[in-house]
């Protein structure tokens, strides 16, 4: 059996995080022959609840969990991680503006981004969950000069994961026909779900999603509006944002950066931007990677119309708003 390796999630305590670890814990993202050591960190008053999250590991009775760390001290937190799993956000609570939970969060990344350029594994994984997430991803980048930035990612995986549920139901076919479904730009309102190069296989033939439905009305309009207002109407039915999907979604992304993509597929993930697509630079867009060697690359050639370009741009200005945003709150501090 190999050694064991340290993983970080961050806000342990909540509710992303109680289907999570165990999912991780179970071996689903590194691996079933690869035990782990899981570090737990959460604030001083989640304390309590992050103890009884412990004692259910243990009864869970896990084999590949070696050990299990809870802590509020974000040293021992990121000490030799080898990946993060960065949860722990403030939450939006009633009368916040946008502004100010993004002015709350990034701060929160600042130090979380310090952390880990001190006392982690210098070629960490770094998965954003918590929102605003591209944003407190580049936040978290930007204080880790000592990693490489492509090491830091955000995740719209949820996005895709509901995008491709929508369509599989559509189609009335199984989950795994359908492929290549595109999330674009932040995970925000303005993120643009993109069917177009999307594959669907009928009757063990492989055709275009675009053509399978052949109802533009649709695809550009009620599509879209589904998977943009997804996260609310989960919401407004459980009264309790998505977590069972959004730890589902986080292994997802964490594993097929792990493991890579498989030839001729890809996924969506917040990487930074080199400007592909005409999206802004250095921020962290969602597009569409190939994953070899747990080494992502922007899929390059895909054709965009004036639709999806238009869509790009509303998102891409999303960001660098975000970004200037968050920039002028950290160096006020
Ligand atoms: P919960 O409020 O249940 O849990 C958050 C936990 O983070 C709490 O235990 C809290 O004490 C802890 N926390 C707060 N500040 C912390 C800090 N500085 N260090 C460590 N822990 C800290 O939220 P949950 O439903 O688990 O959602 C977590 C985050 O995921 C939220 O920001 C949420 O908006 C975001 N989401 C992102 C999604 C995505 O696709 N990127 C989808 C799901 C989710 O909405």
């Amino acid at each position: 059996m190999a050694e064991p390796i340290r993983i970080v999630v961050t806000g342990a305590a909540g509710q992303i995080a109680y289907s999570l670890l165990y999912m991780i814990a179970r071996g689903e993202v590194f691996g079933k022959d690869q035990p782990l050591i899981l570090h737990l960190l959460d604030i001083p008053q989640a304390v309590g609840v992050l103890e009884g999250v412990v004692m259910e590991l243990a009864d869970c009775a896990l084999p590949l969990l070696r050990e299990v760390i809870p802590t509020t001290d974000p040293v021992v937190a990121f000490k030799d991680v080898s990946a993060a799993f960065l949860v722990g956000a403030m939450p939006r609570r009633d009368g916040m503006e946008r502004k100010d939970l993004l002015s709350a969060n990034v701060k929160i990344f600042k130090a979380q981004g310090q952390a880990l350029d001190k006392y982690a594994k210098k070629d960490v994984k770094v998965l954003v969950v918590g929102n605003p997430a591209n944003t407190n991803a580049l936040i978290c980048s930007h204080y880790a000069p000592s990693i490489p930035k492509e090491n830091f990612t955000a995740m719209t995986r949820l996005d895709q994961n509901r995008a491709t549920a929508q369509i599989a139901a559509k189609l009335s076919v199984p989950i795994d026909a359908v492929k290549n479904v595109i999330i674009w730009g932040n995970h925000s309102s303005t993120q643009f779900p993109d069917p177009k190069h999307a594959t669907v296989v009928v009757n063990g033939q492989s055709k275009s999603v675009w053509d399978a439905i052949n109802d533009k009305d649709f695809l550009q309009g009620k599509f879209v509006e589904i998977v943009q207002k997804r996260g609310a109407a989960v919401i407004a039915a459980r009264k309790l944002s998505s977590a069972m999907s959004a730890a589902k979604a986080a292994c997802d992304h964490m594993h097929d950066w792990y493991n890579g993509t498989k030839p001729g597929e890809y996924v969506s993930m917040g990487v930074v931007s080199d400007g592909s697509y005409g999206a802004p630079k250095d921020v962290i867009f969602s597009f569409p990677v190939e994953i070899v060697n747990k080494q992502w690359k922007i899929v390059q050639g895909l054709t965009v119309d004036e639709f999806g370009k238009s869509k790009l741009d509303i998102t891409g200005k999303e960001l660098l708003e975000e970004k200037s945003e968050a920039m002028a709150v950290c160096s006020a501090e």
